[in-house]
């Protein structure tokens, strides 16, 4: 898959915009009214969760924009609740959102990676 365009008008056909519709499978971990989700198809750490938002958001940008505060509140509880959730609070965990070409963003539905059950590296790359 190319890098997403930021900037691009969202696109109903993204695989998670499919998955979100249960058009596609995953393994569900998480849903709420505002937020699901599901483990990453290649996970880099023992846990590693994908978190979007249920509505349509290409990028932070996009979202922090144009999305009611409620929503932005609700889905940024959603990934604490998550963490929570797992019992990933004490030993801590890593939350990466790509996005865009140079930030690495394949999917263009925005998506936090929530990365736990191991030591992570000091730095990202
Ligand atoms: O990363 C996109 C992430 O999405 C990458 O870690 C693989 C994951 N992925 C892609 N397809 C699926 C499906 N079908 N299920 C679960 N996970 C998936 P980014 O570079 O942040 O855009």
């Amino acid at each position: 898959m190319s890098p997403v365009d930021p900037k691009a008008p969202y696109d109903d056909n993204n695989i998670f915009a499919k998955i979100l519709r249960g058009e596609l499978p995953c393994t569900k971990v998480y849903e709420d009214e505002w937020a699901f989700a599901f483990e990453d198809i290649a996970p880099v750490a023992p846990i590693h969760v994908l978190v979007v938002p249920k509505g349509k958001y290409v990028s932070w940008d996009d979202f922090s924009e144009r999305a009611p505060a409620e929503e932005i509140a609700g889905f940024v509880r959603a990934v604490g609740k998550i963490a929570r959730d797992m019992e990933l609070v004490d030993a801590g965990y890593r939350l990466i959102n790509n996005i865009g070409p140079q930030g690495g963003q394949i999917v263009p539905h925005l998506h936090v990676h929530l990365l736990g059950g191991r030591v992570m590296g000091p730095m990202l790359t």
